[in-house]
């Protein structure tokens, strides 16, 4: 077995990187491209014991990072945001082949933004602080004093991006982390960790371990070492994390999935709102913010629909790779059979097919066709449930009431979006929805000043500006008299 492999071009070590070493597991798993199938590597299989290790290696660096000034630690994340940017391309054909998103939004979007979450935690560092305050003539003074070792746990619809989210804003307060990601996107975290150490940051300050969930990721989630867990990923998993950590009541951050509605009224202009639609297809519809559910008002509803499915069904399929390509593969076979499971329970229980529908035999493979339902219930699974798919549901509506009904009709909360022309309506209706993110005649806008979390089953805690501090660091109020010095 090779603990290098080259993948694209790049050189990828698939060992741990545990206190500033890489470590082999004797155990391994294979990385599959869901491109074509090619095997890209045999990875190191970490369980309880390199956990551990990690653990250990961020618990043993962790009292000089923490001491570290802070202009120094944002210097050290201005670094490793420059070597991102250096190795961007490289990055983006790594995730590419591994997770099968495509190539131009790595280029574009996604990598520029992992190097954006380093440089934006480490300005939004050196801005941290309150004015103190007074009481009685005693001042309060607010610290954000770091809280230890960190364990990430990543998924693989966006593992470098949802990866350095947390890794960022961990390490500029002062934290030490374990990253593990997702089994199926394991690479780039490989290189991030060779990024960081090129960057300066001190052995053992980032540990990343590979591996399966139940194992590696299950042992990092019950380790009385850990002070912090942030875990993106689905409500399942967040339960068995949160039960690992009940023991040590390590306080938990949750990003999961949703299952956000578009709502688009009569008023809306047209062409925008099947524009954002469409966009619900992105990434293979393996984004947790996607407006999976369409709510359309019943007066524009025919026409809305009949622009929708030629979109759906004029969407270019194909590798990731290519330029003209606008969607690509699912992640994993897994993926594409629960996804299809979806779809036949959903037409056996009367939906109507408006595009799609079943994988792209044409293609073969993980690619599964752009698909539009329409007459679904909505306590029905294919509208309560979430899909991780390329899968959309429409369903009408009469009434701005109605509407917001369907809409905050589900167990989560994470986002929506509302296409209007109507302002008095768009206030309205925002604020009553139910989500952590509500967009108003766009899609994807995000400012990493904001709060970013779902309610509901869509999330537990907030992440994002100042939020992401507040959760990795442990505050401290201190309390002085004003008098009482003997100086
Ligand atoms: O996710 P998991 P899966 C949803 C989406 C998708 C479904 C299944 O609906 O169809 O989840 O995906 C680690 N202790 N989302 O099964 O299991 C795992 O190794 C500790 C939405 O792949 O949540 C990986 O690193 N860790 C979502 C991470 O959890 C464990 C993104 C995510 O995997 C663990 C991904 C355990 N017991 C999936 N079990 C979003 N919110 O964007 C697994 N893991």
């Amino acid at each position: 077995m090779s603990e290098q492999i080259s993948v694209g071009g790049t050189t990828v070590d698939t060992r741990h990187w545990i206190g500033g070493r890489r470590v082999a597991s004797a155990a391994t798993f294979t990385d599959v491209s869901p491109i074509d199938g090619a095997v890209l590597g045999e990875i190191s299989r970490g369980g309880a014991e390199e956990a551990g290790a990690a653990v250990a290696a961020a618990a043993a660096a962790f009292p000089a990072w923490a001491a570290t000034p802070r202009e120094r630690r944002a210097a050290v994340l201005r670094a490793i945001a420059d070597g991102v940017d250096k190795r961007l391309e490289e990055l983006a054909i790594v995730e590419t082949l591994d997770n099968g998103a495509l190539l131009r939004s790595h280029r574009r979007g996604v990598m520029p933004r992992v190097a954006h979450n380093f440089r934006f935690f480490a300005e939004r560092l050196e801005g941290l602080g309150h004015d103190d305050f007074d009481t009685r003539g005693h001042t309060n003074h607010v610290s954000w004093d770091p809280a230890g070792p960190c364990a990430l746990i990543t998924p693989w619809n966006a593992p470098l991006m949802l990866a350095t989210w947390k890794v960022a804003p961990a390490l500029a307060a002062g934290n030490t982390v374990v990253l593990k990601p997702a089994e199926w996107s394991p690479l780039t975290a490989s290189l991030l960790a060779g990024i960081a150490a090129d960057a300066g940051l001190p052995p053992g300050v980032l540990n990343v371990v590979q591996g399966y969930g139940a194992e590696a990721g299950a042992a990092l989630a019950g380790h009385p070492g850990v002070r912090r867990i942030s875990f993106t990923g689905s409500v399942p998993t967040a339960r068995h994390i949160a039960a690992a950590a009940a023991p040590n009541l390590t306080p938990l951050s949750l990003e999961l999935g949703g299952k956000s509605p578009l709502l688009v009224f009569e008023d809306a202009d047209l062409d925008l709102a099947v524009d954002l639609a469409a966009e619900q297809y992105d990434n293979a519809g393996q984004v947790c913010l996607a407006a999976t559910r369409l709510l359309v008002h019943a007066p524009i509803a025919a026409e809305f629909t009949r622009r929708l499915t030629e979109r759906a069904e004029a969407l270019v399929q194909g590798d990731p790779r290519d330029e003209a390509t606008g969607i690509g593969p699912q992640i994993h076979p897994r993926q594409l059979e629960k996804i299809d499971g979806f779809v036949r329970r959903a037409v056996a229980d009367g939906a109507r097919v408006l595009a799609g529908g079943g994988p792209n035999t044409a293609l073969g493979g993980l690619y599964y066709r752009p698909t539009l339902l329409t007459d679904v219930r909505q306590d029905s699974e294919i509208v309560q449930e979430e899909v991780f798919g390329p899968v959309l549901t429409l369903q009408t509506f009469d009434t701005e009431e109605q509407a917001v009904t369907l809409a905050n009709d589900t167990r989560f909360g994470l986002a929506a979006t509302v296409a209007t022309g109507d302002r008095a309506r768009a206030e309205r209706v925002t604020a009553r929805l139910v989500a952590g993110t509500v967009w108003v005649n766009c899609f994807f806008v995000r400012d990493l000043r904001a709060p970013f979390g779902g309610s509901r089953e869509s999330g537990v805690g907030r992440e994002g500006g100042d939020w992401s501090f507040d959760f990795y660091c442990d505050l401290k109020n201190t309390v002085s008299a004003p008098g009482g010095w003997r100086d």
